[in-house]
């Protein structure tokens, strides 16, 4: 049989940031949302802190991989109503997508009520503004796709279900704020590395064969969950429509800080950035402690999506 090539190329530097290049007391540093401002990357990571709450800190870099954090952190849970209501136990998992003239960023907020999507706005990464709450509880991982497709805003995210495997599910709205039309898109497949939960990752790329998906699936074994990346493809002009869903995945937790650190065996990723040149810079939180970094070939994530695809439900 063939050797199979890495899809995603780990970044030499890994970890790229850890909690001790962090300038305010953190225990970790992990699922970070990234995008490209003003000719710079802009990194929004969570940290938890030692009460086993998280928030979300800022660093920048020039290059995508050496980055550096601000004195303060960027999002702590918020003081005002209603926000505070339901950010108590913190906020967690930013996922940042440019649509029209703003940066809007999607997290997790997590209370007493559950755990349900907040999204923030900002447009120079200073000051940042709460939108609205776009999930009742409880759902997590939202990724907005960064443009209107046929006059609608539209997302993905995955609600939690009793009776089924957390699956992924797409809704839209005419303003983000209001959001329905949701139908399931995709599920995890029985006796595969995705087998138990599958959640959205890194907000959609545009390819010219269809929105680039890369999501988490997770796999249940003796020793706990594993988390790991895929990669599905969604028609262009109908993101419900799946094109494909790669068959294996293309990353799994490896070096050591993925596979020990806060929760082991852990690639968990909120952002990934596209290059004019074809590649992709993508960022995945190891072990729920340290930032990590690699590069992959659009067109080869595409290619996997399209050639060697299992069922998406
Ligand atoms: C998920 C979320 C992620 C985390 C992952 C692995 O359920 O809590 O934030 O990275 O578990 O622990």
């Amino acid at each position: 049989m063939e050797m199979q090539k890495n899809l995603v190329i780990r970044h030499e530097g890994n970890p790229i940031l850890t909690k001790d290049d962090i300038p305010y007391p953190v225990q970790t540093v992990h699922n970070a949302g990234v995008t490209k401002f003003e000719g710079r990357y802009i990194m929004l990571f969570r940290s938890h802190l030692d009460t086993g709450r998280s928030i979300i800190g800022i660093a920048q870099s020039e290059d995508g991989f050496r980055f550096e954090a601000r004195p303060e952190p960027f999002m702590t849970p918020s003081k005002e109503p209603v926000f505070c209501q339901y950010e108590e136990f913190g906020v967690e998992d930013p996922r940042i997508t440019y649509i029209e003239d703003a940066y809007y960023i999607t997290y997790s907020a997590y209370s007493a009520h559950g755990v349900r999507i907040g999204l923030a706005k900002t447009t120079d990464f200073q000051s940042v503004e709460r939108v609205a709450f776009i999930t009742q509880a409880d759902y997590r991982n939202t990724v907005l796709f960064p443009e209107k497709i046929d006059g609608r805003y539209a997302k993905l995210d995955r609600p939690h279900s009793d009776i089924s495997p957390w699956s992924i599910w797409i809704s839209f709205s005419p303003d983000l704020r209001h959001w329905g039309d949701s139908k399931l898109v995709m599920k995890p497949v029985p006796y595969h590395w995705d087998e138990m939960k599958i959640g959205p990752g890194a907000p959609p790329i545009r390819t010219e064969q269809g929105w680039l998906n890369i999501y988490h699936g997770v796999f249940p074994t003796m020793d706990g969950h594993v988390y790991r990346l895929g990669a599905a493809l969604h028609n262009l002009d109908d993101p419900a429509e799946i094109l494909g869903v790669g068959d294996r995945w293309i990353l799994q937790p490896e070096d050591p800080w993925e596979v020990t650190g806060y929760v082991h065996n852990v690639v968990f990723t909120c952002g990934a950035v596209p290059e004019e040149d074809g590649t992709l810079k993508l960022y995945w939180g190891g072990a729920d402690k340290v930032m990590c970094a690699g590069t992959a070939v659009i067109d080869e994530l595409v290619e996997l999506c399209l050639t060697d695809s299992r069922a998406p439900m």
